[in-house]
């Protein structure tokens, strides 16, 4: 039988930590189905919309070797939906959310990744619009 594997995020101005989380995410699995969240969600979730829209982190996150499929995540609330939908097997997330996703647990496994150190799209946006020099 084949294991799909779920995870969610904003992927925007995608960076090696992303990467990272989407890799060992896929070979937990046979199947990587990732949900790219919305601009709006994004927008309700970090008080600012995306560098890139919707579409464009879409289509970036699709080309990935280790992704399957995309689908664009519309709300947090229809997390199960999505789950039952994609009959999804384990649930990965990185561990900025430890805990979040628990209540999952009765759908699917529910698995919490270490985040890649050091890197996130806040400091590359500070970074590049040179807030620290
Ligand atoms: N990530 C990571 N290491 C980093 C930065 C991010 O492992 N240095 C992981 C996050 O833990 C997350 C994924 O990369 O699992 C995507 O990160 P974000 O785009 O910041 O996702 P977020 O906005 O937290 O969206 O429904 C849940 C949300 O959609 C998650």
């Amino acid at each position: 039988m084949s294991t799909t594997v779920i995870t969610f995020g904003t992927f925007d101005v995608f960076h090696l930590g992303h990467l990272r989380v989407l890799e060992r995410a896929a070979v937990l699995g046979d199947r990587l189905v990732v949900g790219v969240s919305a601009d709006v969600l994004n927008e309700r979730k970090k008080g600012r919309a995306p560098v890139f829209p919707e579409e464009e982190r879409i289509a970036i996150v699709a080309a990935l070797k280790p992704v399957d499929e995309v689908f664009l995540e519309e709300s947090l609330e229809q997390k199960r939906a999505y789950i039952s939908h994609y009959r999804a097997d384990i649930l990965v997330m990185g561990d900025d959310w430890t805990g979040k996703f628990d209540a999952m647990s009765d759908l699917c496994k529910v698995h919490y990744l270490p985040r890649t150190p050091a890197i996130s799209t806040t400091a590359l946006i500070e970074k590049i619009s040179g807030v620290h020099g």
